[in-house]
């Protein structure tokens, strides 16, 4: 798959693909921002959960959930005519955590959603892509309408670098969703090519 760097087919009018992970704990609105902004009927492969599931997965504050994602979310979206955005959304579950490093293979960068409720359940992700140096912004899914925290309280929370966008976003909202994935965008062309930061 292009990255966003080869612009060529980008000029000759077709447009560049590019992969985007959406990653987070279980029940942090993967499933629904995949859902929410996908030009095309998401590919999900989401199952009631069983009694299997029970005590392995981590339903610590979403204990109303009743169905999970077993494999990955699949969606596409058309950023300015000249981008296509691939969405991949990650299983939450930490039995999944070994699929994780096949999703990111050639993956340009990833949104973190961080669920207001249970902080916490988005450290893994944010400690994946830091560690295999894959840019993310955080995008902060008010669960309740408004988020309890500030930006900056997040950003402490998560223990974010300055350089890491943070963004307040409803994961339901196509608008909102689409903020988040273009603020990724930029934030990996100012990644790699410094010049262009404010
Ligand atoms: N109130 C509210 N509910 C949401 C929001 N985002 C997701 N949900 C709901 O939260 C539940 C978990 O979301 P889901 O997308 O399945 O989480 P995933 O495990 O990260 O894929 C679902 O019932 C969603 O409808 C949101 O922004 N606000
Ligand atoms: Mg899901």
């Amino acid at each position: 798959m292009a990255s966003a760097d080869s612009d060529g087919g980008a000029e000759a009018g077709i447009p560049t693909a590019v992969k985007i992970l959406v990653a987070g704990g279980f029940g942090a609105g993967k499933t629904t921002m995949v859902g929410s902004v996908s030009e095309i009927t998401p590919l999900n492969t989401e199952e009631v959960m069983t009694e299997a599931s029970m005590g392995v997965d981590d339903l610590g504050g979403v204990e109303d959930k009743t169905t999970t994602t077993v494999a990955l979310d699949f969606g596409r979206i058309t950023i300015g005519k000249r981008v296509v955005l691939y969405l991949f959304g990650t299983p939450g579950q930490g039995r999944f955590w070994f699929m994780w490093d096949e999703l990111a293979d050639g993956a340009l960068g990833s949104v973190v959603l961080a669920d207001t409720r249970r902080l916490e359940t988005c450290f893994p992700a944010v400690d994946f892509f830091e560690r295999r140096n894959i840019p993310f912004v955080v995008a902060v899914n008010r669960f309740d309408g408004e988020c309890p925290y500030t930006e900056q309280e997040v950003r402490e929370a998560i223990d974010i670098g300055a350089e890491v966008p943070v963004i307040m976003a409803d994961a339901r909202d196509r608008g909102s969703g689409k903020c988040v994935l273009v603020a990724l965008v930029e934030h990996v062309m100012r990644r790699r090519s410094p010049a262009m930061s404010p």
